[in-house]
């Protein structure tokens, strides 16, 4: 790790060198290189921090990225080649159906094991699930104490490449610095869950009896993407039923990996079921192993990743170049229809060049 770094920072300084050189005068080169050996050195014992399993390191790591704060690319960069280690699960549902304690106990299961977890809520501010997360964060307080677990709440706000973004940089971060699992919960099942749970390896969907019109209320998106099916809170009438209703909708499509996902029953507040959930995640992640599928669900998800992460720095590198008054200024010209919008994008395209 160190021996990596010293050789990253050498070739950093070269590239800045080089570019400093032709670009600036003297003086600025100076302050250039300082400041890229403090920032890569700021950057290399944070890392070094995490991997020694510091929460605080790893809070402020996210931190940094969410924020987009000074040195965030390069933290990614260097941490980056060290993750892909963590299995990382996404759990997702209505509000209220119980991820919450799920993770809880989840958590509970894997650190008897002695493997250490990160855990990522994803708030998505809405206004009947806000006070969720205090709520989650107070339950959760108890495992402040034990250093295998760490967990971190994500905001929708504050981050340009949006939540599924920051959500997957951060279960990035958790995966780099050495967490064996890192479990990701998300509320609902918009387009954001669904964006958000994909980045997962095992997709959890945790449905509750008695939802109104039970399975067929949850997006048909979401149902794809699960490879284990949770009903929570068992204990209530109905989870018979949500079975049923379930087996009717697997039997009308064949998925195309060939994987059944398994049912599970659980009681997450008495700690029910907890210990069949666990058998069937590590007999998917078996399953995904055996048949090659991690692999080739990764290249899907960082084929779409990449597309996303091309289209927000192009449209960040666009809106630096035309700025926010011209965006109006064209705007206005192509409502007067004095241009069209095809000949502005073009104009606006052709200046990124
Ligand atoms: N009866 C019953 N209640 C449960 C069960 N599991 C969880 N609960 C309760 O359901 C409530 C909601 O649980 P949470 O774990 O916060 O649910 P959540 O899905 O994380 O909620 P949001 O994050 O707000 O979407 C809590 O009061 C839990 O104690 C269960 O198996 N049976
Ligand atoms: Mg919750």
């Amino acid at each position: 790790m160190l021996r990596l770094s010293r050789g990253r920072e050498s070739k950093l300084q070269t590239t800045y060198h080089t570019g400093c050189d032709t670009q600036l005068g003297a003086k600025r080169k100076a302050t250039a290189i300082l400041y890229t050996d403090g920032l890569h050195s700021t950057v290399v014992s944070l890392v070094e921090q995490m991997r020694a399993g510091d929460s605080r390191a790893m809070a402020r790591a996210v931190s940094v990225v969410e924020n987009r704060a000074a040195g965030w690319a390069e933290l990614l960069k260097e941490l980056f080649p060290l993750s892909g280690h963590a299995l990382v699960l996404g759990l997702t549902g209505q509000p209220g159906a119980g991820k919450s304690t799920l993770v809880d106990q989840l958590a509970r299961h894997y650190r008897k094991l002695d493997r250490t977890v990160g855990i990522i809520a994803v708030d998505p501010s809405s206004p009947y699930t806000g006070g969720a997360i205090l709520g989650d964060r107070i339950r959760m307080q108890e495992h402040f104490s034990d250093p295998g677990i760490f967990i971190r709440s994500m905001a929708t706000r504050g981050s340009l490449g949006g939540l599924a973004q920051s959500t997957s940089d951060a279960a990035m971060i958790l995966d780099a610095s050495g967490r064996d699992i890192v479990m990701i919960e998300t509320v609902g099942v918009g387009q954001d869950e669904i964006d958000i749970v994909r980045l997962a390896d095992i997709t959890i969907v945790i449905l509750v009896p008695g939802m109104g019109d039970d399975v067929q209320s949850i997006k048909a998106g979401i149902m794809e993407i699960a490879d284990i099916f949770v009903i929570n809170k068992s204990d209530r009438d109905g989870a018979e039923r949500v079975e049923r209703e379930i087996r009717a909708l697997q039997s009308l499509a064949m998925r195309s990996d060939k994987w059944t996902p398994p049912i599970v029953k659980t009681m997450a507040s008495e700690g029910k079921g907890i210990d069949d959930l666990a058998a069937s995640i590590a007999a998917h992640e078996e399953y995904l192993k055996k048949e090659n599928l991690m692999t080739k669900r990764s290249i899907q998800n960082w084929e779409k990743r990449l597309v996303d992460m091309l289209r927000d720095s192009l449209l960040e590198k666009a809106f630096a170049k035309i700025g926010d008054r011209n965006l109006s200024r064209y705007a206005a010209e192509v409502a007067g229809r004095r241009r069209d919008p095809y000949s502005v994008v073009e104009e606006i395209m052709n200046g990124l060049a």
